[in-house]
Order: C-alpha cells, then structure tokens, then sequence
C-alpha cells in the first residue's frame, strides 16, 4: 500500500538527513566522501569563478522521477513519492522538496526539469495546465527561498503512448497540435521561471521503419514545428536560447537530430541557424561514433554552441548508460575547447546523469554528483592549463600559417583558377613538402597539463 501525501510530507521533511550539512570543500586530502576534493566555486581560473565556468545543473529525471527500474526489472531506489498509491500532486510536492532540499545541500546554481518530472498529467489538457500551472508556483517559491536558478525547461514529449509514433513528426496531425501546445505550456513556464534556455530533445523524433515512413514530410513537419516555437519565442518575449539536443537513436531506430552536423544541416535547410543552438550530451556523441570534444568543437566552429547534458556511456556496450562523467583526460579535451571558444554564454553542464540501480543509499545521489563535479572542475583545471601554457594553440596556428598570405590568402579569396593553380604548380613554382602533425607530442602536452594541474590551488583564491 503506498504511503498517503501527508505521511510523504514528514518523511521529505528532511529526505537527505543523512547528508546534514551542505558539501563543503575539502580538498585532496580530505577522507570525507561527502566533500568536495577540487571544485571550489570563488575560485578563480582564468580571471573567472569556477561556478561561473561550469555553471552546473542538477536534472529532475533521473535523479528524482526514476525509481531506478530497468527493462528486467522495477525501481530499486527509495523515492517514497514514486510509491503507487500516492496522491500525484502530493507526490509532486514532496518530490520537489525532496529535489530544492538536494541542490541547496550540494551547493550547485542550477537545475533542469521536464513537465511531466514535476507535474503530473490530468485526466483532460485543461487538468494537465492547472497542474503544471501549480507546481510552477511551487517551484518559484522553493527558488526563492534557495536561491537556486532554471538552467532550462523541457516538455516531455515522448513517454505517453500518444507519442509513439512522434510528436512533430507524427503522421497525425493532431498529436501534432498536442505537442505544439504542451511546448507552449512549458516555454511559457520557463520563461515565468526565468529559465535560460529551453531545450527540444525529439526523442521519437524518427522512425522505426522505412516502411511506413515519408521522410520528406516528417522533415518538413519537424521544420514547421520549431519554427512555430522560435515564433511564440518572440511573441513572449522569451530572452533565453532555444537549444536542440541531438541523439542518433534510442528510443527510436533512428533520429532526425542524429548529431551536431544532422542538426546544423536542417537549421540551415530552414532557415533557423538563427534561432537555434544545440545542448550537446557526451554520451549521445560517443552513440554517434563521435567523441565529445568532436561534438563541442563542431558547434562552435558553426556558431551553435549551447549547453552540455554532462555524462558518459560504457565502452563496452552501446547504448545511453547516461553514469556519471569521471573522466579528467576526456573532458578535459571538451573543457579546452569550450573555454578557448569564450565558455559559455546561456549554458552550463546539466547532469543528465543516473545512479547505477544498486546505488540504493540516499547519499548516493550526493557521491555521483560530487564525484562528477570534482572531475569536471579538475577538466577545467586542466584545460585552463593547456590554454596558459600556449603551446597547443601555437602549433594549431602555425600549421595554418599558409592561409594568412601569400597562396593560401589568394586561393581563399578567389583570386585565382583551377587554370591559374595548375600554371602556377606547373612553373615549379610549387613543391610541397610533407611535415610532420605532431600528434604524439601534441597529447604529451595533454598529458603534461593533466599531471601538471596537480598542483595546489593558490592561497589567494582557495575560498569556496
Ligand atoms: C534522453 C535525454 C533527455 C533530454 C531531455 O537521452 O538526454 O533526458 O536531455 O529531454
Ligand atoms: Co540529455
């Protein structure tokens, strides 16, 4: 039998009891699990906070709206408000006390939600808006009693079964309209909230067989959705940044927003480079075959950069493990280019990220965070090294020395012919010589800058 809404209350009074106290640093040396060992949020690296850097998020999915099931198996955790029997918007409530208690106590600026993690659905859409409408408010006040800020908002447009078939790619044109107005709902709500950005994951955004599937009218359906939201974007007035997170496949075979260059290319199609940015999760570039950093350099080299879902797969099987980034020498390459490309602007790193389902301990949210957080802020460490010591950047720009002048300059500038270059070339005028990429010596320097981040932060900036 599950337990009733007031009952939930006094349990979620303080949810995290065993974690009293907000996590402090403490430092490589500390043995407190329940510290930080590197992430100090006043310090400053490369004139600027580390918070104000990573700008980090805590996501309400998988932290609080996952019982920790999978396909073989039920929920294993211990989230009182999932429990069957449990009145849904007292559920929600103590859900949401469960979730400010968590990111007050962790210490982080951010966090991230769906309209289905907080707000459950009614019986009727009108039901559905009262309820989101609602939690909103709760939501405000929670925010304003902590302090903490919406990273960004979403609508959940793939568990119901209406969904099954897409939502702006659905062949029925008036789930079409459902979706439309659920994302209306959520983005008015985001901006309410003063969310930064607002995200579009298409889940079921593709098909599961050609078979039955018109590509050209789904990307054509696709296009007039997101317009239709970059629209009402303007109406209200929303000032934060639209973003597209990209995922190859799963749940469906295949997904039209297969990476950051599918995106790109369909932003361009129809005209919306403008309005969109892309919120690039690491373990939805390693499904694609790309590395993270691949990810993160192409969105900045096309001018869509946005926001990371900080996370990362397995190695040893395919699909979106979504565990907890611990990785310094991967994300430290993401890091650099980030931070070479400016940081970021709206964005920051979402933990988009789930327990193991044999974490079973409360505090074990807490470990998976900390632990994420210390290997992010140690990345940046690194990154801010490998841009101080210059010597990467150097050799980038002395190997493309040749297009600053001279030939390069003229063949970019369109000054001469396939005709002219075969002239030239045939004069003699042209003999190249092989040089060397460096790689091994490139990734020593890596490697120097992650040993070398070892070092103790200054005394001046240690505060945090
Ligand atoms: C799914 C995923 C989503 C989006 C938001 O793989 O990453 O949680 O981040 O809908
Ligand atoms: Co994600």
């Amino acid at each position: 039998m599950g337990l009733k809404g007031v009952e939930v209350s006094r349990v979620v009074d303080q949810f995290f009891s065993d974690v009293p106290e907000p996590i402090a640093f403490g430092g490589l040396e500390s043995s407190d699990p329940l510290s930080f060992k590197v992430y100090q949020p006043d310090r400053l690296v490369l004139g600027k906070r580390m918070e104000d850097h990573l700008r980090i998020a805590v996501c309400l999915w998988h932290s609080f709206n996952w019982p920790g099931s999978d396909v073989f198996g039920t929920g294993t955790f211990d989230r009182p408000w999932l429990a069957s029997g449990v009145e849904p918007m007292a559920a929600a409530r103590t859900k949401l006390d469960a979730a400010f208690e968590f990111i007050a106590k962790l210490g982080v600026p951010y966090f991230c939600f769906h309209d289905r993690d907080v707000a459950p659905e009614g019986r009727t859409f009108a039901e559905t808006r009262a309820n989101l409408e609602s939690v909103v408010g709760q939501i405000e006040a929670h925010m304003a009693r902590t302090g903490a800020k919406l990273l960004w908002g979403t609508a959940n447009l793939f568990s119901h079964p209406r969904y099954a078939a897409g939502a702006a790619t659905n062949p029925d044109p008036a789930v079409f309209a459902y979706a439309a107005a659920q994302v209306k709902l959520m983005l008015d709500a985001t901006q309410r909230l003063g969310g930064q950005n607002y995200t579009l994951w298409g889940g079921r955004e593709g098909y599961e067989t050609l078979l039955n599937t018109d590509l050209s009218r789904e990307e054509a359906q696709f296009a007039r959705f997101l317009t239709l939201v970059a629209e009402h974007k303007h109406k209200i007035g929303f000032r934060g940044t639209l973003l597209i997170e990209p995922k190859p496949q799963e749940p469906t075979k295949h997904q039209y927003d297969y990476d950051c260059a599918a995106v790109h290319g369909f932003l361009v199609r129809h005209g919306l480079e403008g309005e969109y940015r892309v919120n690039i999760e690491a373990n939805h570039a390693t499904l694609a075959g790309h590395s993270f950093h691949h990810e993160v350099a192409y969105a900045v080299a096309n001018g869509i950069f946005g926001s990371i879902d900080a996370n990362r797969g397995d190695y040893q099987n395919g699909w979106d493990t979504d565990q907890f980034p611990n990785s310094v020498d991967e994300l430290a390459l993401a890091l650099y280019e980030i931070v070479r490309a400016g940081g970021f602007t709206t964005g920051g790193f979402n933990f988009d990220a789930k327990l193991r389902r044999q974490s079973l301990a409360r505090a074990d949210l807490f470990h998976g965070h900390i632990g994420g957080i210390d290997t992010l802020a140690r990345a940046l460490l690194v990154a801010a090294g490998m841009i101080e010591q210059g010597a990467i950047e150097r050799f980038r720009e002395q190997r493309y020395a040749g297009w600053s002048e001279g030939l390069g300059a003229s063949i970019l500038a369109g000054d001469v012919s396939l005709e002219g270059l075969e002239a030239l070339v045939g004069d003699g005028g042209i003999e190249p010589r092989p040089v060397s990429g460096r790689q091994e010596l490139l990734e020593n320097l890596v490697n120097q800058a992650i040993w070398a981040a070892d070092r103790p932060a200054p005394k001046q900036n240690s505060g945090g």
